[in-house]
């Protein structure tokens, strides 16, 4: 559809024939990452300790703050352990799942899109 918009801002629509420059300012576009949460599942077996560790060593928590999380996921069945870009989340889950195959306990890390 040729009318208003179809020419660039600032005019001069002249066919080239002037020499009249045509300066466009570039709009301020700062793009924001999407976000994904990384939460922790409850299970019946694995010690409410070793969450609290895992909350410590993986996500920086202080020892409240983790153990106010773990029992939050103890109670709920779920809970977020923090918000993260796509490659940090993916990382987190990772690292949780590792440590926790490696003292045999069955704590399930997953992400979702925030
Ligand atoms: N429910 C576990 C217990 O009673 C503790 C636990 C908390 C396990 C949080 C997993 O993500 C979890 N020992």
């Amino acid at each position: 559809m040729a009318g208003a918009g179809s020419q660039p801002p600032g005019g001069g629509d002249d066919g080239g024939r002037s020499n009249t420059a045509i300066i466009t300012k570039a709009k301020p576009r700062t793009k924001r990452p999407n976000l994904y949460r990384v939460l922790l599942l409850n299970d019946d077996y694995t010690p409410m300790e070793f969450v609290v560790h895992v909350l410590e060593r993986f996500f920086n928590k202080n020892r409240e703050d983790a153990t106010r999380i773990m029992l939050h996921v103890h109670q709920n069945g779920v809970g977020e352990c923090g918000v993260f870009t796509y490659e940090v989340a993916e990382t987190k889950v990772t690292q949780v799942m590792d440590f926790a195959r490696k003292h045999q306990h069955p704590l399930q890390c997953v992400m979702e899109k925030n």
